[in-house]
């Protein structure tokens, strides 16, 4: 099975500034975890970050028929972008988004999600432990698929 995992703008400063809110682990951190998380899956794992909304939707159509499924923290874009939105139902791959923080609980310009509609779940406010439920349930969810 192999997954996609994109980071949004200003993921890769993790741990540099607002460790209140984000905790002390920096971006390689970050992906450290995840390729642990991924292998220990027996899931391959390609990792994208950019501070650019036209860079992460061409990285999505990329996945179209080489990728199982994408998680995407798409950071602030989560609550701007219908390009991004788009372009995850262009691919219409199974998808769920992650997001550290309880969106929820912070500004009320935060509560709302463009890229919810394209994904089957959205994990939130659990830190690095959100990116490993989506990606285990996209596991899940594609053993489905294929015993269907
Ligand atoms: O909670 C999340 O994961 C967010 O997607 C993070 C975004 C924010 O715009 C979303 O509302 C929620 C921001 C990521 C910025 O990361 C920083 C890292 C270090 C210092 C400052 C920001």
């Amino acid at each position: 099975m192999k997954l996609l995992i994109i980071n949004g703008p200003n993921l890769n400063m993790l741990g540099i500034r607002e460790k209140n809110i984000y905790g002390t682990e920096t971006y390689e951190g970050l992906l450290n975890y995840l390729r642990e998380v991924c292998e220990a899956e027996g899931i391959e794992a390609s990792f994208f970050q950019s501070n650019h909304e036209g860079a992460i939707v061409d990285e999505i159509q990329k996945a179209y028929g080489v990728m199982d499924g994408i998680v995407i923290n798409p950071a602030a874009y989560t609550h701007t972008s219908v390009a991004i939105l788009d372009a995850l139902k262009a691919v219409n791959l199974p998808a769920c988004e992650v997001h550290l923080s309880n969106i929820y609980e912070r500004e009320e310009f935060r509560h709302h999600s463009y890229i919810s509609a394209a994904c089957l779940k959205t994990f939130y406010g659990m830190g690095f432990a959100g990116y490993r439920e989506a990606i285990l349930f996209l596991r899940d969810h594609c053993l489905k698929e294929m015993s269907t």
